[in-house]
């Protein structure tokens, strides 16, 4: 017999990590990685740039002070950002008919008919936030930088992407090292607008609740290795679906040239590849399609050991915790 339970931390059973439960509970799940902050880090292009550095701090605190449910800040974008944005858009779109997977075109296509993509002007996170609403249910969450792959993870669980909105140096536009507004609206945005994509998503999020640091080093790794930098077959040849390559033109070209080492995709062994997160990757994943991803994914993820089972209702937004003993 199955019981609903409040909290998880009544379950009987030891040491389950906290894990929220409804999406106002996202307002906890805010902890950074400062690893490649302009402030912090001496080899960022942004270091030695002032003013660069003045602006990012402004744009993180609209991040920091965000709460689930208020209107997503307004960015008014500079020139120069507007410049830096064009250059990635251009460069980018010129080669996407070639390497990015169907999905991917068919989202883009559908932003910039629907919600003002083009080189002109960088699209808030409010109107796409709006837009993705619409298509499959996910919503958009402004972030000061890199989040903590558990706090990151967690949000999928309820079909909320975490998106700087800051962007890159004017210095480095085909390459950069962290996240930045064109990763995420050129990189994972038009993914995010596919149906199946949005499940696999949220599938993997769900998989990370409450899940021991083990678990949730493996599934980053899964999530990097896919959501991130993810191959599939489509038609006999090779696409891009992974948004680290779809926002980076020096490393979308790089991935689908005879360069890297190439390895089906399977769970168990993708999810211990070690990686490195400065430049481009030695090794990428293949999957046969979507479905065979998403099939690989949730077999994988049956496997990982809970006390308890998870239901995500989707009317509340909420998951439900049931007790099995
Ligand atoms: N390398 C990507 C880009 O240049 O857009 C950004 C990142 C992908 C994954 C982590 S950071
Ligand atoms: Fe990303």
């Amino acid at each position: 017999l199955k019981r609903v339970v409040d909290d998880v931390r009544s379950l009987p059973e030891e040491k389950v990590p906290w894990f929220p439960q409804q999406i106002k509970d996202l307002d906890r799940c805010n902890m950074l990685i400062t690893k490649f902050d302009p402030d912090m880090d001496q080899d960022h292009p942004g270091y030695s740039d002032s003013e660069y550095r003045k602006r990012r701090a402004y744009i993180c605190e609209l991040a920091s002070t965000y709460k689930q449910g208020d209107p997503l800040p307004i960015v008014e974008y500079t020139a120069e950002e507007v410049f830096t944005w064009r250059e990635v858009y251009r460069q980018l779109r010129s080669i996407y008919p070639g390497l990015a997977c169907r999905q991917f075109m068919d989202g883009l296509q559908q932003l910039e008919k629907e919600c003002g993509y083009g080189e002109d002007r960088i699209p808030q996170l409010r109107e796409v936030s709006a837009f993705l609403k619409e298509k499959t249910g996910f919503q958009l969450r402004p972030v000061a930088g890199l989040l903590s792959a558990r706090d990151f993870l967690t949000s999928l669980a309820f079909r909320v992407f975490q998106c700087t909105q800051y962007i890159r140096h004017s210095s480095a536009p085909m390459h950069s090292p962290e996240p930045d507004c064109c990763h995420e609206l050129l990189g994972h945005i038009p993914m995010l607008a596919d149906k199946e994509f949005a499940q696999f998503s949220q599938e993997i999020g769900l998989a990370s609740l409450g899940a021991s640091d083990e678990d949730i080093q493996k599934l980053s790794t899964l999530y990097w290795f896919t959501v991130e930098f993810g191959l599939c077959k489509q038609n006999g040849t090779v696409k891009a679906y992974g948004a680290g390559l779809l926002s980076s033109y020096g490393e979308l070209v790089y991935a689908l040239s005879n360069e890297p080492e190439y390895k089906p995709f399977n769970p168990e062994e993708t999810a211990v590849q070690p990686y490195q997160d400065q430049t481009y990757q030695p090794v990428y994943f293949v999957s046969e399609s979507f479905e065979d991803a998403k099939t690989k994914m949730r077999r994988y993820s049956a496997t990982i050991k809970r006390p308890f089972a998870l239901r995500y209702d989707p009317f509340t937004c909420s998951v439900e915790v049931l007790d099995q003993p």
